[in-house]
């Protein structure tokens, strides 16, 4: 159901009435049900209503908190005068501070008399909301997921969007989180939210800078934190102005817990709220007594790391409207530098908070320099999970539009945030980098190099090759690697002097080779683990067989047609028997090997053929063939005998080595 025109509403206010009902007969157990709606139209002549006034008379900064701790909602500061909303008590007791109140006849939140504007149909309420999460997540399957983080009071579900590649994994990329409407008529809020979403899907792939956030972040957008409100602020088809959710407070008629007051670091501390339940700024009854604000806790809480409890949402922004402004913590104290705000941590906050207002042109300032608020997201996601939190005010400054903007300016109103978010959003790894303090604040991950001195070597079977491994420390401190080494030849050892080393250090690695190891050449693996990584290094290991049982002829012998070459190897240092692993290392030029038999003839003539005729038309022979020579006396000269057994075709033999 889309935001419709004066007409279209009124014809829906039947059907309305019916909804209520039902969602009446859902309403959780753990509270009231809801009572019944107030007639539209006369709820500003409730008794104990909040309605619209400018305050005159202020004569310093110090009143606007003495407004605030009325309890009435500032809605805006104009000129030296406020614009409120504000109970009959609360009018009472701002005129006790020697203030006047002059009642708006016009309603600050909108043009006329609380007619809503007739062009406000792209306003998205909650079923449209939800929708447009889902068209997202249908056009963006692979970046986009939707999530139920919780439920409304009145039982809606409490929609959040995440968007990130490999959206279905935790990949431990820093986390950023815009949560928007938690107050019920700042519906251009939600607008901001949908924006963000079909920016960052709708652009991945096309334009670098934001596929390099979607790739190396993960956004959580939440549209609606206050859906009930929400809906009770449009659904009769006059605008209610209303803010709270529409919780009911037991012994009272009247209706709703302000969300932004709701929540736990240092809730209801300093005047920044109010413990009136007819007032706008009604903190609740407790720190979290609304559902809306527990869901979003309990999410928040969820992404904490299971392994550490580290809070991967590194970075936040609550959208609200109206005033365009860039808002940071702390809200409950005017104090810059207090517990959980160090000077850095403010230098941060008021550093980055004026950069991103030169994106946007909104007036920059600490939360609290506006008036005292306490119970606000913001004060809690950052002094109780340590998110750099913004709170931005958004389009218009002018109070005589006020919280209804047509929905003409929505385009105009959101698109200015692009900048901002996109530049919040890449610091949202270390906004500490906004003041230079990235390396003391966040220092990069433990990490280290690995390399060998030589990357190949030579054994002999029976004997051993050693390199050097050496390590360094690539970014943040040195830590503890442990050696090891894999793929080498059955029986054989890698040993490392020493086996555990702190990066930076070095290490002998020596490979032994048993006796009987075929002559060949092994990729090794060597691999560092680390306390979080691992590195790895290939080491080629070409294995010989035993010391003094080599031999090698390098001369070029010509292979005629149909006639037998021979090219012989002496070996007379070699005692005893050859092995049964033995090796004959042949290289042949040639361009038909299929020509080709090759044959290794012993000193006392026994003959071991290699090949005989196989491989067709290919070129060339470079090959080990493995050989039992168990059985013959290894000192000697050996011949490898050559035959082209077609005419046509003829090479040469390059080189060939005997390995015993
Ligand atoms: O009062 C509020 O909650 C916010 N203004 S609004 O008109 N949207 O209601 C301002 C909150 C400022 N304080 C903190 N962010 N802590
Ligand atoms: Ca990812
Ligand atoms: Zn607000």
């Amino acid at each position: 159901m889309p935001f419709r025109t004066t007409a279209l509403r009124t014809a829906l206010m039947a059907g309305v009435a019916l909804l209520a009902a039902a969602t009446a007969t859902t309403a959780p157990a753990s509270g009231a049900p809801a009572g019944p709606e107030p007639v539209p139209g006369a709820a500003a002549a409730d008794a104990g209503r909040a309605a619209p006034y400018r305050v005159t008379h202020l004569k310093a900064k110090t009143d606007v908190d003495a407004v605030a701790r009325t309890g009435a909602a500032i809605e805006y500061v104009e000129h030296g005068d406020l614009i409120v909303r504000a109970t009959p008590a609360e009018v009472r007791a701002i005129h006790r501070l020697g203030l006047r109140t002059i009642p708006l006849s016009t309603d600050p939140s909108g043009p006329g008399t609380m007619a809503f504007p007739s062009s406000d149909a792209a306003y998205h309420d909650y079923a449209e909301t939800v929708a447009a999460v889902d068209a997202v997540v249908a056009a963006h399957p692979t970046i986009a997921s939707r999530r139920v983080i919780g439920k409304s009071y009145e039982g809606r579900d409490i929609v959040a969007l995440k968007i990130s590649d490999n959206v279905a994994a935790d990949e431990g990329e820093p986390e950023i989180l815009f949560t928007a409407n938690q107050h019920a008529r700042e519906h251009l809020t939600v607008e901001q939210a949908l924006y963000i979403a079909d920016l960052l899907t709708g652009q991945y792939g096309s334009d670098p800078r934001i596929s390099r956030l979607v790739d190396g972040r993960v956004f959580w957008i939440v549209p609606m934190v206050n859906p009930d409100g929400a809906e009770y602020d449009h659904a009769t088809g006059t605008y209610q102005s209303w803010r709270k959710n529409r919780q009911p407070n037991t012994g009272t008629t009247e209706v709703g817990t302000d969300l932004n007051r709701n929540w736990g670091y240092k809730w209801g501390c300093c005047g920044g709220s109010s413990k009136s339940p007819a007032s706008e700024t009604y903190r609740g009854k407790a720190a979290f007594s609304a559902p809306e604000t527990a869901a979003v806790r309990d999410f928040v809480l969820s992404r904490r790391d299971p392994n550490g409890g580290k809070q991967r949402i590194k970075a936040a922004i609550d959208f609200h409207s109206y005033g365009q402004l860039v808002l940071w913590p702390f809200g409950y104290t005017k104090a810059t530098t207090v517990t959980n705000m160090s000077a850095d941590e403010y230098a941060t906050y008021e550093t980055l908070g004026r950069q991103l207002a030169a994106t946007n042109g909104y007036t920059p300032e600490q939360a609290s320099s506006l008036y005292v608020t306490d119970g606000s997201i913001d004060d809690w996601l950052w002094g109780q999970e340590r998110i750099f939190t913004y709170t931005f005010e958004l389009y218009p400054d002018d109070w005589t539009v006020g919280f209804y903007p047509p929905a003409s300016d929505i385009p105009k109103a959101t698109g200015a945030n692009r900048e901002a978010v996109l530049t919040f959003s890449e610091y949202a790894d270390c906004p500490y980098r906004a003041i230079g303090k990235d390396t003391t604040y966040c220092p990069a991950a433990n990490q280290f190099g690995m390399t060998l001195a030589s990357t190949s070597g030579t054994a002999t079977a029976g004997g051993s090759v050693s390199t050097t491994v050496t390590t360094t420390t690539s970014s943040g401190s040195p830590q503890q690697i442990d050696l090891s080494a894999s793929g080498l030849p059955a029986g054989a050892t890698a040993v490392f002097f020493p086996p555990s080393i702190t990066s930076g250090q070095t290490s002998t690695m020596v490979i032994s080779v048993p006796a009987g190891t075929p002559p060949a050449s092994y990729g090794v693996s060597v691999t560092g683990t680390g306390t979080s990584t691992t590195r790895t290094a290939t080491f080629g290991l070409d294995v010989d067989g035993r010391a003094g049982c080599l031999g090698a002829n390098d001369t070029d012998l010509p292979i005629p047609d149909l006639t037998e070459v021979r090219s012989p190897i002496t070996v007379n240092t070699c005692a005893g028997n050859a092995t049964g692993a033995a090796a004959v290392e042949v290289h042949v030029v040639h361009p038909y090997v299929g020509d080709l038999v090759l044959t290794l003839v012993a000193p006392d003539g026994t003959e071991y053929v290699l090949r005989d005729r196989t491989g067709g038309g290919a070129d060339n022979i470079d090959q080990t063939f493995p050989v039992d020579l168990s059985g013959e006396v290894a000192n000697g000269t050996w011949q490898l005998k050559v035959y082209d057994a077609a005419v046509g075709d003829t090479g040469t033999l390059d080189r060939w080595k005997l390995s015993l």
